[in-house]
Parts: structure tokens; C-alpha cells; sequence
């Protein structure tokens, strides 16, 4: 039996070294042979693949679509980096689960009512000059007209505002070239009053598109109600938007579809809105002037205040020459501003054509004052041929464009030919085409929406991704397709499946310009990033009763939360506030409470608070929700919710382990090993120069911190075993050899890395 199972596991052996042997030879010929790629392929992986730890040239911030949130990710990996959660809950961040967090989301509540899902369509990135600066981030929410910002510094949501006279609305965010404001368009005309019923008879008279020019507070980050205003404009579906740039600056865009002012009627026999809707040859661009509206909006003579907010009706806006119309083709979609601000791009849905608009143009028209007619309500037309540059016949359904950082080059998607064009804009020239999968709507140059674009890499969001992933159901993930265009040629490289909405359009940034925080202040509100008055530091712990109101001031480090026990009587409102007491990078714990559905997410430094009624009697575990170090699942305690008036035993104890004297002694042996391990590997890194790399000097600070802790604890165990009590002497002898492991755990971090980088 035995010389058969001996020869069992060396043939057993033998095949595993085998097989590795057989691995490890294989060559890179053999895995293109295996996998079936050709040379294209080969050099697609080449410019895309990020080895272990590398990091991307840019981020691109995702819209969510009807997951209301926002992604990010890398390009050229197309690894996803993060969830942001803008408009709908998100667990993992505790967004929608704690109350720093719900007091953003309370922001989108409309008319008294939570919202809790969005339609995220448009990011923006905040800009200077006309360039990103890396600092906020803007998106819309289509469905429940609101805007959200996003701070950079820690890729949180701060601000969720409700537009105070749309119902819908599209054409946002974009800013304008210093984020002095965040235009937001609306596309389904209605009644700008709140809650007001107009039947359609009355679409024309009654019903309105508008465009709102949020006031942005740089200072505080924080977009201001009160200082912000909005332009009323004709039923028709305003579309998309641009601000002007350079030249153009204080000038914007607004597309719109449907100015037949057609309202539908399938179910009574009438065509639907889409035959209506695209009946006419043009529709028309709003032209505006923002900086001057802006100016007339502060005197109350030029405004109707509706649902307390500021709004100029379309006979100012006439009167004082800061609106007109273009027509444009067939129901467009894109409007885009060049970089060096000289031209608009429109691309009609229906047209095969994008039309280049001139701005030094449309001013000319406007100083002479040279219009074509007026439309229905008295706005100035200007005639096409006086604004138009020229027109290039790019393909079917072109929507929108974006631009490279080569002179006049621009890029247009062609949803019904699922193609990209690259032109030129200045010559009105096609130059090449590449198919997609399949019909793309938005597309993404890095920073390809500012005055200086970068270049190197498109992106087209494909509408549908068909035969391009393993089939996972009816809903497909969505197609992100990475481009290649440093060459003259396009050269597609990647296809990214993204499963969490429709991601309607993408900004991609310089890497280099974001500088977020590794951790924040110590007793930060991350939501409004004041000193959160929840804040404890070690030691301070305590938990404070007032009537039925219990409010517990807790820390959190690893590994432990203190308190461990919170005991309420039902009926109890308890709130609990926790600071995370780490100062190194990436030590998140993470917060909920069995059954009462709270979750909190602590990164270093954060302070937050979870709020629950503990109606019900009962014991309930709360833990740490992120695997932190090696003791996390000891990161744990009670919430004990006693019924009223429960009056413990006179004679309760809790039970005890009874330890030893010898397993004392063990323990401080194991105590004086790890030190010895400690020493070794400090030994190690004190050898070498580790204040040149911050990483690892930070990582040196933590570990010195754990071990800092230990001498409170030796005193404790000392203490103890001099009255001879082993058990609280064991007990506080393991606390001590608690900090040495992570104190140790963070030293071999550091070493592995300066060994990595060969430290010298
Ligand atoms: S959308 S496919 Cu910007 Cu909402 Cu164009
Ligand atoms: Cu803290 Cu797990």
C-alpha cells in the first residue's frame, strides 16, 4: 500500500513539473499560434497592455447612463478604476447609506420626493483658459432635470441641484471656457411653472424650452442657485450645447430637434412624433449670448421669476440682441466648437452632411443685422448660407464630433453606418473612415472638447454590442472601442464591455492633471469638506444620552472598533459617528449594523455617521465591511437593543478563559520573536537610503505608529501579571503582539518594494 501511494505522488510530481516545464517554454509564437492572432493583434495588445502596476497616460470619466452613476477608467488600458455614485445609492461607498452622503442625495429630491435613480448622460470636466484643470466634474441627469459636482480630489459627489424650471432635459453639463457658468439645456418643451397642467392644444402658447446657466462657486465648489439664471425658449426639443471658445468665448450653442412643434398622437389615429417631428428640412441652432445675459439677468425689470428663479423671456432676449437662430439640417444632434473657437460643428441625424458654421460669420450677420426672417415667437434667423464655412458629406447619421490635436482634424461618429470619419475642417475634407461595432453615438479624443486636445486615442461608445462579448442575456454590456489615431490611419485596438448603463458620453483627462488625496485631515465631513463635529481622536470615545437620543463617538483602526459593545433600549434614535483613525494609504474599514441597513464606507481620516431607530429588541453584530489586515474579521461588536425597562442579574459575569501563568510566558516569547522579525526587517531598510521614496517613508511612519501602541499595553499586561491575573496579562500581552503584526506586515510591505526597485 505504502510504495504504491510513494509511487503514485511521483508520478503525480512528475506530470505537475512536467506540464510547468511545458508552460514555461511556451513562446510568444506558440501563444499566437494557440490563440489564433495575427500581426494587428499583436501590436493592438502591444499599445494597450499595462504590466502589473503601470498606470495610464488618461483617465476617462464615464457617464453611467441608467445606473445614474459615473465610472472611470484608464485608457490606454481600458481597465475600470471606479464607481462614482452621482444620482442612485452605491453601497461601497456608503453613498445613500450614511448621512453625510443622503444630505447630498436629499439634494435631488423633487417636489418633496426622493429620486433615487438617474439617466446620466454628459460629463464635463472643470476648465481654465479653456483647458481641463482637473479639479470638478459635472454630469446631468436627463430624466429628473438635475446637475451633480464632483470634487477631484477625492471622486466624491458634493452637490446635486434640481433645475427649477425643466422636465427634462439634455443638453448638459458643458461649461464655459472658465467654468464661470454649467449650461444645462432642456429637450421636452413644457410648462416652465411647476406642477401647472396646459393640455397640448395649447404646446404653442403654453409650453417652453429653456437653457439655465448654473453660477459655478469655484471658491466653495458648489454650483449657487441663487446667482444662476435661465434664457425661456420656443417648444422645440433644444438639444445639446457648446460654449464658445477663444473668440467665440461668451457666446454658446443649443441644437434642436422637432421645431415643427408636432405633439404626437399615435393612439388617436395621428402619425407619431417621430414622422412629425422630422418633417421640415432644418431645424435650428440657438445662438446666445451668455456673458450679456448674464449682465441682463441681475436687473429685475429683464426677468420673470418662475418657481423663484430667474428667468428672461424670449421678448428681452430679442430686444437685447443676445438670441438667435440658425437653420441647420435635418434633425440634429452634436453641436461642437472647435478648438480654436472659430467654428460650430453640427451634424444633422438625417443628413449625410456636417455643417461647418463660421462664428466670425454669424457676428457679421448679426452687426449688419442681416436675418432671413423670424421665427414663430420674433427670434432673428440668420440665413444658413451667411453662417455656413462649408459642409462635408461624411456618411449616414452623423452625430457627434470630436477633435485632435492636429490642426483642423476632427472626428465624427455615423451611427447608421457605424463608422468613424476622420476630416478636416478647415479644407472640408473626409480623410478616412473605420468601421465599429455597432452604432456609435458619442465618441472621446483625449481632452478633444478643449482648446488644446491631446490627441492619440478616440474612444467610440457603441450603442449596441451585438456579437462582440460571451452572450450574458437579452441586455448586452456596451461597447467602448479604443482607437488608435496618432497615424494617418485609424487602427481600432480594444473593445471594452461596460456593464452598468447606457455611457452616453466620456471625457478623457491628462493623467497628470488630477492630484487626488491618499487621505483626508483627520475628522473630515468628505461631503462638504468641513470638520466633521462627529469627530473623536483615540481616547475621546464616548457614547452621550439624551432623552431617547443615544449618539456614540467612535474610532475605528486596525483592528479594532471602539466601542465594542453599544447597548439602547428599543425605541432608541441612535446615531453612530466613526473616524477612521489610519493615516496610511488604502486602510478603509468599512460600517454597517445587522438588520438596519446602514453602511458606511471610512477611508483614512473620513468622519462619518450612520442613523437608525433601533425599533426592534434584539442583538445586532456590527463589523468592519472591508478586508483590512490580517485581524478584520475580529473587527467587530455588539448593538445590544434591550427591551424597555430589562434590568440585568445581579449576579451576571461574563465568562471567562482561564489562562495561565505558562500561557503568559508564551505569549511574551512569541512578543520577543516578532520583535526580533521587526528588527531584522527595519535593519533591512534603515540599510538602505528608504527616505528617497516617499511610499515607503509613509509606509515607515505607519508601522512606527502600530508599534507606538505597544507600550500602553505592556504596561497593562505587566501590570496584570505583577497581581497576578494571567488572563488580563495574556490578554494585553497579545494586544501588544496585535501592533507588532501589523507593524511587521507593514515593514515587509516596504521591503518587497525597495527590494523591487533595487534600493541601494
Ligand atoms: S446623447 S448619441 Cu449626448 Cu445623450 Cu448623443
Ligand atoms: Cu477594518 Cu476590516
Amino acid at each position: 500500500m505504502k510504495g504504491l501511494a510513494i509511487k503514485a505522488t511521483a508520478t503525480l510530481l512528475a506530470t505537475v513539473i512536467g506540464a510547468g516545464a511545458a508552460c514555461a517554454a511556451e513562446s510568444l509564437q506558440d501563444v499566437v499560434k494557440r490563440r489564433n492572432l495575427t500581426q494587428q493583434d499583436l501590436l493592438a495588445a502591444a499599445k494597450t497592455y499595462t504590466p502589473s502596476g503601470g498606470r495610464d497616460e488618461f483617465l476617462a470619466f464615464s457617464s453611467g447612463g441608467q445606473s445614474g452613476q459615473m465610472l472611470v477608467y484608464g485608457v490606454p488600458s481600458m481597465r475600470i478604476l471606479k464607481y462614482i455614485g452621482v444620482f442612485t445609492p452605491e453601497p461601497w461607498q456608503g453613498y445613500g447609506y450614511d448621512e453625510e452622503s443622503k444630505k447630498v442625495l436629499a439634494g435631488g429630491r423633487i417636489d418633496g420626493k426622493d429620486i433615487t435613480w438617474g439617466d446620466t448622460h454628459h460629463p464635463a470636466i472643470s476648465e481654465t483658459n479653456g483647458e481641463y484643470d482637473g479639479q470638478f466634474l459635472f454630469i446631468n441627469d436627463k430624466s429628473n432635470p438635475r446637475l451633480a459636482v464632483l470634487d477631484l480630489r477625492d471622486f466624491e459627489t458634493k452637490q446635486i441641484v434640481v433645475n427649477p424650471i425643466m422636465k427634462s432635459e439634455h443638453g448638459g453639463a458643458f461649461v464655459t471656457p472658465n467654468t464661470e457658468y454649467v449650461i444645462e439645456a432642456s429637450q421636452y418643451a413644457s410648462p416652465l411653472e411647476n406642477q401647472k397642467f396646459h393640455p397640448l392644444e395649447e404646446f404653442n402658447e403654453k409650453y417652453r424650452g429653456a437653457i439655465t446657466y448654473w453660477k459655478f462657486d469655484r471658491e466653495a465648489g458648489l454650483l449657487k442657485a441663487d446667482q444662476s439664471f435661465s434664457l425661456e425658449l420656443p417648444p422645440y426639443s433644444q438639444d445639446l450645447s457648446d460654449a464658445g471658445k477663444l473668440g467665440s468665448d461668451g457666446w454658446s450653442f443649443t441644437n434642436s430637434f422637432c421645431t415643427e412643434r408636432y405633439v404626437g398622437g399615435i393612439e388617436k389615429g395621428r402619425p407619431p412624433y417621430e414622422a412629425g417631428c422630422s418633417a421640415k428640412d432644418t431645424d435650428y441652432m440657438h445662438v446666445i449670448n451668455w456673458r450679456k445675459a448674464a449682465e441682463i439677468a441681475k436687473d429685475d425689470k429683464n426677468v420673470k421669476v418662475i418657481n423663484d428663479h430667474r428667468v428672461i423671456p424670449m421678448e428681452v432676449a430679442i430686444r437685447e440682441g443676445i438670441l438667435f437662430l440658425i437653420p441647420e439640417p435635418k434633425s440634429p444632434h452634436g453641436v461642437d466648437v472647435t478648438p480654436d473657437g472659430k467654428y460650430i460643428v453640427v451634424a444633422g441625424k438625417l443628413d449625410t452632411h456636417v455643417s461647418v458654421y463660421s462664428f466670425d460669420k454669424i457676428m457679421a450677420a448679426v452687426k449688419a443685422q442681416r436675418f432671413e426672417s423670424k421665427d414663430p415667437y420674433g427670434i432673428p434667423v440668420i440665413g444658413m448660407k451667411d453662417a455656413l464655412h462649408t459642409q462635408v458629406q461624411l456618411g449616414l447619421g452623423p452625430l457627434h464630433t470630436q477633435f485632435d490635436s492636429k490642426q483642423c482634424i476632427a472626428y465624427t461618429s455615423l451611427y447608421v453606418d457605424s463608422m468613424v470619419a476622420k476630416w478636416n475642417f478647415c479644407e472640408g475634407k473626409l480623410l478616412d473612415k473605420l468601421a465599429i461595432h455597432y452604432n456609435i453615438g458619442h465618441l472621446m479624443t483625449m481632452e478633444g472638447d478643449t482648446t488644446k486636445p491631446k490627441g492619440k486615442y478616440l474612444v467610440a461608445l457603441n450603442k449596441l454590442s451585438i456579437d462582440r462579448f460571451n452572450p450574458v442575456g437579452p441586455l448586452h454590456p456596451q461597447n467602448h472601442q479604443l482607437i488608435d489615431i496618432s497615424n494617418d490611419k485609424m487602427q481600432l485596438l480594444y473593445d471594452m464591455p461596460l456593464p452598468l448603463g447606457e455611457p452616453h458620453y466620456v471625457v478623457g483627462i491628462d493623467a497628470s492633471k488630477l492630484k487626488p488625496a491618499v487621505r483626508y485631515k483627520v475628522g473630515t465631513n468628505s461631503r462638504t469638506d468641513e470638520q466633521h463635529p462627529g469627530k473623536v481622536r483615540a481616547g475621546e470615545e464616548k457614547v452621550v444620552r439624551n432623552g431617547n437620543k443615544v449618539e456614540v463617538y467612535g474610532t475605528l483602526i486596525r483592528s479594532h472598533i471602539t466601542p465594542e459593545t453599544i447597548e439602547v433600549e428599543q425605541g432608541d434614535e441612535v446615531t453612530i459617528f466613526l473616524t477612521n483613525l489610519e493615516r496610511a494609504q488604502d486602510e478603509t474599514h468599512g460600517f454597517t449594523v445587522s438588520t438596519y441597513n446602514v453602511h458606511a464606507s471610512v477611508e483614512p481620516g473620513k468622519t462619518v455617521s450612520v442613523k437608525f431607530t433601533a425599533d426592534k429588541e434584539g442583538v445586532y453584530p456590527y463589523y468592519c465591511t472591508e478586508f483590512c489586515s490580517a485581524l478584520h474579521l475580529e473587527m467587530q461588536g455588539y448593538l445590544l437593543v434591550k427591551p424597555k425597562g430589562w434590568k440585568p442579574s445581579a449576579t451576571a459575569t461574563l465568562a471567562a478563559a482561564n489562562y495561565t501563568e505558562t500561557d503568559y510566558k508564551n505569549t511574551l516569547k512569541k512578543v520577543v520573536d516578532t520583535q526580533a522579525v521587526i528588527d531584522q526587517v527595519v535593519g533591512y531598510i534603515t540599510s538602505v537610503n528608504y527616505k528617497a521614496y516617499p511610499e515607503v517613508a509613509a509606509l515607515m511612519e505607519d508601522a512606527t505608529d502600530q508599534l507606538g501602541k505597544t507600550a500602553d499595553a505592556k504596561a497593562k499586561h505587566e501590570a496584570a501579571a505583577a497581581r497576578q491575573d494571567w488572563e488580563q496579562a495574556n490578554l494585553w500581552a497579545e494586544q501588544v503582539w496585535q501592533y507588532q503584526v501589523k507593524a511587521a506586515d507593514i515593514g515587509l510591505r516596504a521591503k518587497t518594494f525597495l527590494e523591487q526597485k533595487g534600493a541601494k
